[in-house]
């Protein structure tokens, strides 16, 4: 994987990079759609590639490992050949996911074992395990076995919990440099910075994870109930602390706002359920502020949804049959306002590059956060 540092903003720590890996080139900063199951809920591939147009999305080794199983994708040839997606994928642990979906989880120092939110069934990861099924999955970028602690959490247990990230760590990066990728291409395995919401603790995973000098680190145990002047304060400390040659990966976050403030604080790369997951609930994101387009207050409003037309969806449809979508509870309606959604996202990421290149970053952001922290 190949990182080159672009720009950096004068006013602000923001930068614009670039990322290769043996799927192409991603531009950052980049909001990755989540794709948990192999499918970019509600979005067809051609409108994912040609409408929204992501460099790299993201997949759950958690959800993948249950349904389609590990042999089904090795026998496709990885998740690329399966979902027909030629681009980067990102695939997430698994161990976020069985903290936050499975039942009668036991953590471990060897291990968790959970029961699947399937069928029950009862089953392991270690960090060994991680590594050898997200080779498996085929991922361009994966991720380290971490514990996601909750919020809040006495400091006693962040703790003991960050050392037993950082051994997990060490298992992982052992375990991974000692098997080769299945299907012919490269990839690269980030770790994660954990330490809830203690400054000390932070600083020590920060340094801990940028001494074992991978190819890009990522920021974990944020964006889990904790005010969000907190996700930035711990997020600053940490980017301070990462390399600056390196991709800085913050997971799961955020709101379009959580996204701008990190960018300005050193952060290249998102993803967040929001989008997608909100748009299903008839919540829009957009320049001016959050619509519920269940509201009644758009039932004869047939102005486009989105004036800026950022994609197709926006000046196709108005406001009025999309509202009407949702009443009538139509496929069509979580279709449209998902599009509409992760349009969204990937413009204001792509603005905010193109802002970090033209030095006007600070101006746009600070214009964009008061514009948007609205209810129209
Ligand atoms: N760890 C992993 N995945 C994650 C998180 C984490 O801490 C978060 C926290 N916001 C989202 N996804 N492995």
């Amino acid at each position: 994987m190949k990182f080159d540092l672009i720009q950096k903003d004068k006013a602000t720590k923001a930068r614009a990079a670039t990322l290769e890996t043996d799927h192409g080139v991603i531009q950052t900063p980049i909001f990755m759609p989540v794709g948990t199951v192999a499918s970019v809920k509600a979005v067809h591939q051609r409108e994912l590639k040609e409408d929204i147009n992501p460099d790299i999305i993201l997949g759950n080794t958690y959800h993948l490992y249950l349904r389609p199983g590990l042999d089904v994708l090795e026998k496709a040839g990885g998740l690329h050949q399966f979902m027909g997606w030629d681009r980067n994928i990102l695939t997430d642990s698994g161990g976020y996911q069985v903290y936050s979906l499975s039942d009668n989880r036991k953590i471990k120092e060897e291990g968790v074992t959970f029961k699947s939110h399937i069928d029950g069934s009862k089953h392991f990861f270690s960090p060994e395990s991680a590594m050898d099924i997200q080779r498996t999955i085929g991922a361009d970028i994966i991720m380290a076995f971490d514990e996601c602690t909750p919020y809040p959490c006495d400091y006693d247990y962040a703790k003991k919990s960050m050392h037993m990230t950082h051994r997990w760590l060490d298992r992982c990066i052992s375990h991974f440099n000692s098997t080769p990728p299945k299907y012919g291409y490269e990839q690269t395995l980030f770790p994660i910075v954990q330490g809830s919401t203690y400054k000390d603790l932070r600083k020590q995973s920060a340094e801990y994870i940028a001494s074992v000098e991978a190819e890009g680190n990522a920021i974990g145990g944020l964006s889990v109930g904790e005010p969000a002047e907190e996700m930035y304060e711990m997020s600053e400390i940490v980017c301070d602390i990462l390399p600056e040659d390196k991709p800085r990966y913050l997971m799961g976050v955020g709101t379009p706002i959580n996204i701008l403030e990190n960018i300005a604080l050193g952060v290249d790369m998102f993803d967040c359920v929001m989008p997608t997951r909100n748009a299903r609930n008839g919540m829009l994101f957009t320049a001016h502020g959050t619509i519920n387009i269940k509201n009644k207050k758009w039932e004869a409003d047939f102005s486009p949804i989105d004036e800026m037309g950022i994609t197709f969806v926006d000046t196709e449809y108005s406001k009025s049959y999309l509202r009407h979508l949702f009443a009538a509870n139509e496929f069509l309606g979580k279709q449209i306002a998902t599009i509409h959604n992760l349009g969204f996202y990937l413009w204001l990421v792509r603005t905010a590059r193109e802002r970090i290149l033209a030095g006007d970053f600070l101006e746009w952001k600070i214009k964009m956060v008061q514009q948007m922290d609205k209810r129209l």
